[in-house]
């Protein structure tokens, strides 16, 4: 029979065990005995992708045959995860693989843990990305995830000394990933540089000549919804040149062939590496062509897609949305624009018209400093053709404003796509898309009313929120499964495709016996994380102590440096009165910092000091623990969050457009402590004062205090005689670096303390004393937890999903007469 028959008809756990044997076999020329486990790994992974090529041509032919209308998540990042284990679970094999393998002695974590974990992305943004395209295919929505097949991820962090350095990220370790299908006949060609040329006969041409070309391979890589058949795709797009029709000119050096081949290399550099920064924008020319990279190649295989099935252009913002993930991709507005205008040769009206309804944008971010701004020079350098579309479409804009605000040069100005010299990425996003979204609800409202403020009063219709969500089938049932399994024997399963069922979770708060087996499931991920800590750090971790986690990227907003001297206090406690009476805490950080960015590499410096004090120092009798988990990944995540009491959200209000790891840590049953900021607020509204800890300056505060140039940090320095201690501490030789932490020192009391830090200490010192006292009374702490788990439903990305499908793809069913 087919290769297929067997995946339909196989059911038992023999079959696999036979399948499996073979498969290891064919792919390594090896018997089982032989094989790695790396081997072995690959060899389950290319069984299981069987299973995922037949769905995926099914699911592709009914999209087809339906006229199903497309969802394009256009992302310059992409952080899956790993995926044998989420594929298993969603295509139902869970069981029969575990047990199949078990028969041959294998076990299954140990090739699980063989995956590399893809690190496409730098944090949030693109964890997000993925947990959308997990809850996408789980609806039976035709979404998919166009990004850039980075040659390697994200760094690879090490820490030496407390200082972090970083290695390449070398993810494709066979030069191919296991998941993917390369598509060589669908690669697209990409221009850069050259010249446009203006001929007017009747109309106007437009000629590009000159230019580089680049040729766009995709990458495939499936993403299964949860046991419902269908598969979507994340096309992941890589930069290559074949050679094999360029002909080597040999001049006197006779360097021919190697210089076309070093060539080769140059340019495929192109798509090497990914951006290891988040909230540090700098004008880096690379960057601006990968973005295009992206942008191009995605529309022009999307609309040649639309094209080839027949369907009207006049009907793509029926039959596709197009959607930008923060500014990165936002050349999407004048490549679409491009390409009905010069390819298709549709008139500006009606391309206008088309890229708008068809485009809509996610803000992630209010920093000034994130916000996109390309200098005129280098954007007209490398894109000719789209500066002139650019210009055209700000000219307009710029006309309408005028129209609208007759004389009000200042507020045109401030709104214009290209001013001061730059163009700017978040007005074209704005202006070419239906439909802005903020991220949770203090977000949206910051964005109406100050960021973009003036595109709000211009358009108020496009603006809406959407609070973020994850996916609770990764962050529950993938990583805790223990507490996913008491949850089924509790309320049932319909809370795994309906996660609003959770709240029945209430009515066992005070069931006794439910109550000790959340703490039993607790416990068990508590112990599981001590001994991967104990085996990778040689730290010994109170598995009873209240393990407090601040996992993240590293930046002065989110305020690792707060619970850092936080922790100082503690432990000035501690040398104050060796008997002090301190609930046993541990401390774990994780997070990687941008390369560039001294201060967050710093703070890792910090923290290790601290560790390297602490942990070694008798007097503290084990009662506090600091750990820093190294290249913090998604994996990591899954380890740390389900062992994990307490989950530390405490940036700087106004500052974090939403946060998604308190998410994860809610659905877990740990309990929040955490600034009113992003969606920690709709977290608070959601279980309500009694289980979260919050603290600190509001957003609204925050704010007034820049209006009015900041605030003076000498006031409490010389108010508290803690913060004084701390701060002295950084200097004095305290830690055995005297000058090292001169940084921080100057940034929390020369230079304004911008983050608040200072501001928001006393009250951060209160509430970790408030929240370790409850933590102590287990009964009372048990409930809280089932509160953060019962009332998590909400932040599941799939209502997430559902409202995008509503509000901003409009994914209805087509009625009858707009169908081709
Ligand atoms: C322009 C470049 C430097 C840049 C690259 C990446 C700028 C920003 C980023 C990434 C931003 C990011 O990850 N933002 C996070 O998005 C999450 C998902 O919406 C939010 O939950 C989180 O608050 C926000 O910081």
């Amino acid at each position: 029979g087919t290769n297929f028959d067997f995946v339909d008809a196989m059911s038992g756990e023999e079959d696999f065990a036979i399948a499996f044997t073979a498969n290891v076999m064919k792919l390594h020329g090896k018997s089982l005995d032989s094989a790695s486990n790396r081997e072995k790994y690959l060899a389950l992974a290319d069984l299981v992708r069987t299973f995922l090529s037949k769905r995926l041509a099914d699911t592709e032919a009914a999209y087809r045959q339906e006229q199903k209308k497309q969802v394009y998540y256009l992302s310059l990042e992409f952080l899956p995860g790993r995926l044998l284990a989420a594929n298993l679970l969603n295509l139902g094999l869970q069981q029969v693989c575990e047990q199949g393998l078990r028969r041959l002695n294998i076990n299954l974590a140990e090739l699980i843990d063989q995956e590399e974990d893809p690190a496409l992305g730098n944090g949030g943004l693109g964890r997000l990305a993925a947990c959308y395209l997990d809850s996408m295919a789980s609806l039976g929505l035709a979404g998919h995830g166009c990004g850039i097949r980075y040659r390697y991820g994200l760094f690879e962090q090490r820490v030496t000394d407390g200082y972090q350095r970083e290695f390449p990220d070398n993810w494709l370790k066979e030069g191919r990933n296991e998941w993917e299908y390369r598509r060589p006949e669908e690669t697209m060609n990409v221009r850069f540089g050259g010249r446009v040329r203006t001929i007017a006969n009747g109309k106007l041409h437009f000629i590009h000549e000159n230019y580089q070309q680049i040729s766009a391979v995709p990458y495939d890589i499936p993403i299964a919804g949860y046991q419902n058949e269908i598969v979507n795709t994340l096309r992941l797009w890589s930069a290559e040149v074949d050679v094999t029709y360029q002909a080597c000119t040999f001049d006197r050096h006779g360097k021919g062939c190697i210089n076309v081949i070093a060539d080769k290399h140059a340019t495929e550099s192109l798509t090497d590496t990914l951006y290891p920064d988040d909230s540090v924008y700098e004008g880096k020319l690379l960057r601006l062509k990968q973005q295009y990279f992206l942008v191009s190649a995605s529309l022009q295989s999307i609309l040649r897609k639309h094209v080839v099935n027949k369907a009207d252009l006049r009907l793509l913002p029926e039959k596709l949305s197009i959607h930008i993930n923060d500014t990165h991709p936002s050349l999407a507005v004048a490549e679409l624009m491009r390409l009905l205008l010069d390819e298709y040769g549709l008139g500006w009206a009606e391309s206008w018209d088309i890229t708008t309804r068809t485009i809509s944008y996610t803000n992630h971010t209010v920093l000034p400093e994130a916000l996109e701004k390309w200098p005129i020079d280098l954007f007209q350098t490398l894109l000719p053709r789209i500066y002139m579309i650019v210009q055209e479409i700000n000219e307009r804009f710029c006309r309408e404003l005028w129209d609208m605000y007759p004389g009000d040069w200042q507020k045109i100005k401030a709104m214009a796509i290209i001013a001061d010299g730059t163009v700017h990425m978040a007005a074209l996003a704005i202006a070419g898309s239906h439909r802005v979204n903020g991220v949770s609800a203090i977000h949206t409202q910051i964005l109406k009313q100050k960021t973009m403020s003036d595109f709000y009063q211009l358009t108020p219709q496009k603006f809406l929120n959407i609070t973020n969500g994850v996916t609770h089938r990764r962050w529950m049932l993938l990583a805790n499964p223990d507490l996913a399994q008491l949850i089924c024997e509790a309320i049932g399963d319909r809370w795994i495709a309906n996660p609003d069922e959770l709240q029945h979770l209430l009515n066992f708060a005070h069931d006794n016996s439910f109550c000790c087996a959340m703490a039993k499931v607790k416990f068990a991920n508590k112990l599981r994380l001590a001994k991967y800590i104990q085996a990778k750090y040689g730290i010994a971790i109170d598995t009873c102590s209240l393990i407090d986690s601040h996992i993240k990227r590293i930046h002065a907003y989110k305020r690792q440096s707060m619970n850092v001297l936080h922790i100082m206090d503690l432990y000035n406690r501690i040398l104050d009165n060796p008997h002090a009476d301190i609930v046993p805490r541990t401390f774990i950080f994780a997070g990687k910092a941008a390369p560039g960015y001294y201060k967050a590499k710093q703070t890792i410096k910090l923290i290790h000091a601290l560790a390297e004090k602490i942990n070694h120092d008798p007097l503290v009798k084990n009662r506090i623990k600091v750990v820093f988990l190294q290249n913090y990944n998604v994996s990591h995540a899954e380890l740390i969050i389900p062992g994990s009491d307490v989950s530390e959200q405490i940036p700087t209000a106004s500052m974090e457009a939403c946060g998604t790891g308190n998410m994860k840590f809610m659905m877990n049953g740990a309990v929040t402590i955490g600034t009113l900021d992003g969606a920690n607020i709709a977290i608070w509204e959601a279980v309500g004062d009694d289980n979260i800890f919050t603290f600190g300056l509001t957003a609204d505060q925050v704010l007034a205090y820049y209006r009015n140039g900041g605030y003076n940090p000498w006031d409490i320095y010389h108010q508290d005689l803690r913060v004084k201690t701390v701060m002295e501490q950084l200097v004095n030789g305290f830690f055995p670096y005297p000058e090292e932490f001169r940084a921080h020192y100057d940034a929390f009391l020369n230079q304004g303390d911008h983050y608040f830090v200072l501001k928001d200490f006393a009250q951060y010192v209160e509430v970790q004393n408030k929240l370790a006292n409850e933590f102590i009374n287990t009964e009372l702490w048990q409930k809280k937890c089932i509160a953060n788990v019962a009332h998590s439903g909400i932040f599941a990305g799939d209502r997430a999903f559902a409202e995008y499908a509503l509000s901003v793809w409009d994914l209805a069913e087509r009625p009858p007469c707009l169908r081709q």
